[in-house]
């Protein structure tokens, strides 16, 4: 079984989307396993995104992540990772297909609706940031019969 980290954006948080968001990932099969409302800091946002420090964009994204709540999870599942960046869709809006949590609801890249880990070591690393272990939950649901083979 796989984690990943999920963080669904201020935006999306602003315009009442908590629900359609996680109901979307619930209903694929997803199990939450971790989650909070919180407004990140500028240090967790900057090593958050450490790989886009030099980048143009970067002082308006710690902007963006830092102007309001957030609710972030810890999701898990088969191949969590690469499941749930395929429901989130492309990091462009624009480009997103219709279905996807972005084709559906974003316009712009720099609101772009929810962050998704974009492979197994980056969400180790961004549970660990985000996450204490004590708030994160492993718990048997009574429909994994009905999600998994033996
Ligand atoms: P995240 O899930 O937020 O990490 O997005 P994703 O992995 O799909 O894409 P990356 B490249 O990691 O984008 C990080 C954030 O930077 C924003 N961005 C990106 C811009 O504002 N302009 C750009 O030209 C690019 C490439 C989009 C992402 N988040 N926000 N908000
Ligand atoms: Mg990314």
């Amino acid at each position: 079984m796989e984690r990943t980290f999920l963080m669904i954006k201020p935006d999306a948080v602003q315009r009442n989307l908590i629900g359609e968001i996680i109901s979307r990932i619930e209903r694929k099969g997803l199990k939450i396993v971790g989650g909070k409302f919180i407004i990140p800091t500028k240090d967790t946002v900057n090593v958050h995104y450490a790989e886009h420090t030099e980048k143009p964009f970067f002082h308006k994204l710690v902007s963006f992540l830092t102007s309001g709540p957030v609710f972030a999870m810890v999701v898990e599942g088969e191949d969590a990772v690469a499941v749930s960046r395929h429901i989130i869709g492309k990091t462009n809006p624009t480009e997103a297909d219709p279905g996807t949590i972005r084709g559906d609801y974003g316009l712009t890249v720099g609101r772009n609706i929810i962050h998704g880990s974009d492979s197994v070591e980056s969400a180790e690393r961004e549970i660990n940031l985000w996450f204490n272990d004590d708030e994160i939950y492993s718990y048997e649901a009574i429909r994994e019969n009905w999600l998994y083979e033996e």
